[in-house]
C-alpha cells in the first residue's frame, strides 16, 4: 500500500501563470563602439622628459588604442603634459614639478594630435611635439 501513490492520485498542480513578460530592453540601437584589434595592443608606455623648454622626445608615433605616457620633469620648474586634438583638449596631466614623474593612459583614435605644456606659454617657448596615432 503505497500513501505516495494515494495522493499522487489528487495531485493538485496550482498553476501560477507567473507572467513573466521579459521585456527585452533593447539598448537604444546599440553603441558599436570600439572595435578594435582582435589582439590588444602590448601597452606600450612612452617615455617623455620634459624641461625647459621642450619635450623629448618631440616627435611621438603610437598605434591607435591605449597608450602610456610617463612624463618625467627633468627640468626645474613645473609642466605640464596636454594633449590636443585640434584645439580641444584630449587629456592632460599637470602638476609635473621637479624630479616628478606622472603617468596618463590615454585612448586614441588614429589621427594628428600636438602635445604641449601651457604653463605659463612654455609651448611658444617650445614645449610642444607632434604625436601621430596609426592604424585603425
Ligand atoms: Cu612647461
Amino acid at each position: 500500500m503505497s500513501v505516495a501513490a494515494r495522493l499522487g492520485r489528487r495531485l493538485i498542480v496550482a498553476v501560477a501563470p507567473v507572467a513573466l513578460v521579459a521585456v527585452l530592453a533593447a539598448c537604444g540601437g546599440g553603441n558599436a563602439a570600439s572595435q578594435g584589434p582582435a589582439t590588444p595592443v602590448p601597452s606600450g608606455t612612452i617615455a617623455v622628459e620634459a624641461r625647459e623648454y621642450a619635450f623629448t622626445p618631440a616627435t611621438i608615433t603610437v598605434p591607435a588604442g591605449a597608450v602610456t605616457f610617463s612624463i618625467r620633469n627633468v627640468g626645474s620648474q613645473e609642466h605640464e603634459f596636454e594633449i590636443f586634438k585640434g584645439d580641444q583638449v584630449v587629456d592632460e596631466v599637470e602638476g609635473i614639478v621637479p624630479g616628478l614623474t606622472k603617468d596618463a593612459t590615454v585612448n586614441l583614435a588614429a589621427g594628428d594630435y600636438t602635445f604641449v605644456c601651457k604653463l605659463n606659454g612654455h609651448d611658444q617657448l617650445g614645449m610642444k611635439g607632434t604625436l601621430t596615432v596609426t592604424g585603425g
